[in-house]
C-alpha cells in the first residue's frame, strides 16, 4: 500500500503530491508512500500560522497542554505495531528496534505531558527592603523543528513535545525520507486537541523548507538533528537570524575496554552499540579502544558475535541487523570501509549480501590494526562499522578516547571502580556509559554532547525547559503595606 503524505498548516491538510517518492529500503520495489516538497511560500504560511497561534498558545492552562500530550501518548501507545511496523518499512530499523522506538515516543510525550504540569517559578527576597523578585518560565515563541531520519519518530517528539509542554508553536520539517512516521505523529497531536496553527508540518528539502525556518525573522528558536555539516550551517544562519538554536550532530564515539573486563558483557555491549540500528546513531559505539592484555580474546569473540548477527528484511523478526537506508548511505560505508583498507587497516565483513527481496544490505564490518589517525577514526560512518583501536593501558584509552573533534557519548567496560569513576571524569563527552554500550539512552534524562557533537542546551528531561522556555525576572516593590 503507498500512502499520499499532505503538510499540515493553520490546522488544514494540504493537497497530496508525488513529488517525494519514500521507498522502503528492504525493498526498493515497495514504495512506501509519496511526500510533496514544498515551496518556500508554502513554508512562510505555516511560519505565519504558528506566530498567530502562538500567544493563545502560550496562555493556555498546564493542564490543557499535559491533556494533548497525554491523549497523544495513549493513541501512539495503542498503535505501537501498526506505527513500528511503518517505521520498520520506512528506515529500515528492525522490527522490535522499530517498535520500541514507538514505544520510547509514547513514553517522551507523557514525560513531558508531566513537565507541562510542572512548570514553576521561583520568589526570591530582594536585596533591596520591601521588594521581592519573581523568576518565572515563558514560552520562546515559534519554535521550528528539523529532523534526520535515523529516528524518524522519536527525535521528533523529543523536540515537539517539550516545545508544546512549554507553551510554544511549531513548524516541523523532517527529514525527507521518513516522512511517514512524521505524518503520524503530527495526525496524532493535531486530533489529540491542538488548536489550528500550533503544530505545523511542512514536507520539503532542507535547502528550502529548511533555510525558510533558519532564515526567518518569525521563528524565535531552531532545534535540530542531524550532520555536522548541515548543523553548522544552520547555527550559522540560525544565529544570523537572532534565533535561539540547539543542533545536535555527530559522533564518533569511543568505547574503552580494559584488561579487567568482564569479556562477555564487553563484546555484547560493542555489538549493540556498533551494529543495532545498522550503526546508524549518532551514540554508536564506532572507536573500540582495547588494551593489549585482552585485545585478541576481545577480537576473536566480537568477530563472532559480529558474524553472528543475521542481516535482513526488516519486517523479519529473525533480522538483527536491517538494511542501510538508501543508496546514498550505503555508498558512503562503502567508500569509508575501502579507504580504511588503503589506509592499512584489516577489514573483516562488510560484504553486500543479497537476500529474497532488492535491498541495501551490508554486513556488519570490523576493522582491525587501526591508529587513531586514520580516517575511519576520524570522520563519522554511519553505518554498521566498527574499529579496533590497540592500546598499551588505561592512560593511553582515555588518551585516543578524547583525540577526537566528537564529545557525544563514550563508553568503558572495566571492573574496577576506580577506572570506570576516573574515565566518567576526564571522558570529553556529554554522556558515559559504564560496561554498556554507548547508544540506548533513557527518556527522562538530559541527552546531549561536548565539543563539536552539540551546540546550545541539552535535550530531554527536565533540562529541556533551558531551549524551549525563557525566564523572566520581575521586581515587585509593593509600596506602602
Ligand atoms: O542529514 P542532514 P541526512 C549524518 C550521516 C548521514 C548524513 C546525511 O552521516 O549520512 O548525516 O543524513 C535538513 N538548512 N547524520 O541527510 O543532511 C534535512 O532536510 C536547514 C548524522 O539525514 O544533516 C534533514 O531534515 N535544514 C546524524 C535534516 O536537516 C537542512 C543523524 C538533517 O539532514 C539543510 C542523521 C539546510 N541547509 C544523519 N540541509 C546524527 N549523528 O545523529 C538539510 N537540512
Amino acid at each position: 500500500m503507498t500512502d499520499r503524505y499532505r503538510s499540515l498548516i493553520d490546522g488544514r491538510w494540504g493537497a497530496a503530491s508525488d513529488a517525494v517518492p519514500n521507498v522502503n529500503p528492504s525493498d526498493l520495489d515497495d514504495v512506501v508512500g509519496l511526500a510533496p516538497s514544498a515551496d518556500a511560500a508554502t513554508a512562510q504560511e505555516a511560519i505565519a500560522a504558528a506566530r498567530a497561534a502562538a500567544p493563545a498558545w502560550g496562555d493556555s492552562t498546564p493542564e490543557t497542554r499535559a491533556t494533548v500530550l497525554e491523549t497523544a501518548s495513549s493513541e501512539i501507545r495503542a498503535r505501537q505495531g501498526e506505527l513500528g511496523t511503518l517505521l520498520a518499512r520506512e528506515e529500515g530499523k528492525p522490527i522490535a528496534e522499530a517498535t520500541a522506538e514507538v514505544g520510547r515516543a509514547a513514553h517522551l510525550l507523557r514525560f513531558f505531558a508531566g513537565e507541562a504540569l510542572r512548570i514553576g517559578g521561583e520568589l526570591i527576597p530582594s536585596v533591596r527592603p520591601g521588594m521581592s523578585v519573581e523568576v518565572t518560565r515563558e514560552p520562546v515563541g515559534v519554535v521550528g523543528v528539523i529532523t534526520p531520519w535515523n529516528f524518524p519518530i522519536a527525535i521528533p517528539t523529543w523536540k515537539i513535545a517539550p516545545a508544546l509542554a512549554w507553551g510554544n508553536a511549531v513548524v516541523f520539517k523532517p527529514a525527507e525520507s521518513t516522512p511517514g512516521s512524521a505524518e503520524a505523529l503530527v495526525d496524532i497531536l493535531h486530533r489529540a486537541g491542538l488548536p489550528a496553527g500550533v503544530l505545523n508540518l511542512v514536507h520539503g528539502s532542507g535547502s528550502v523548507v529548511g533555510q525558510a525556518l533558519t532564515g526567518s525573522p518569525d521563528v524565535d528558536a531552531v532545534t535540530f538533528t542531524g550532520s555536522v555539516g548541515v548543523g553548522r550551517g544552520v547555527v550559522a544562519s540560525a544565529a544570523a537570524s537572532g534565533q535561539r538554536v540547539q543542533a545536535e550532530m555527530g559522533g564518533k564515539n569511543p568505547m574503552v575496554v580494559l584488561d579487567d573486563a568482564d569479556l562477555e558483557l564487553a563484546v555484547e555491549a560493542c555489538a549493540n552499540g556498533a551494529y543495532f540500528s545498522t550503526g546508524q546513531r549518532c551514540t554508536a559505539s564506532s572507536r573500540l579502544i582495547v588494551t593489549a592484555g585482552i585485545h585478541d580474546r576481545f577480537v576473536e569473540r566480537l568477530t563472532e558475535r559480529m558474524r553472528g548477527m543475521r542481516v535482513g528484511h526488516a519486517l523479519d523478526p529473525a533480522t538483527v541487523v536491517g538494511p542501510v537506508v538508501d543508496e546514498r548511505q550505503l555508498e558512503q560505508d562503502l567508500r569509508y570501509l575501502r579507504t580504511a583498507a588503503e589506509e592499512g587497516g584489516d577489514v573483516i565483513g562488510g560484504e553486500l549480501v543479497e537476500r529474497a527481496t532488492r535491498g541495501h544490505f551490508l554486513s556488519p564490518a570490523l576493522v582491525l590494526g587501526t591508529t587513531p589517525g586514520m580516517t575511519i577514526n576520524r570522520e563519522e560512518v554511519f553505518g554498521p562499522v566498527a574499529s579496533v583501536i590497540r592500546v598499551a593501558d588505561y592512560d593511553e584509552a582515555l588518551a585516543v578516547a578524547n583525540d577526537t573533534e566528537f564529545g557525544l557519548s563514550a563508553g568503558i567496560c572495566t571492573t574496577s571502580l576506580a577506572a570506570a569513576k576516573h574515565f566518567s571524569r576526564r571522558a570529553q563527552a556529554g554522556m558515559v556509559m559504564v560496561n554498556a554500550p554507548t547508544a540506548g539512552v533513557d527518556y527522562h534524562v538530559p541527552f546531549g554532547g561536548s565539543k563539536g557533537s552539540s551546540y546550545g542546551p541539552r535535550e530531554q528531561g527536565s533540562y529541556a525547559r533551558e531551549f524551549f522556555s525563557t525566564v523572566k525576572t520581575t521586581y515587585v516593590n509593593p509600596g506602602r503595606v
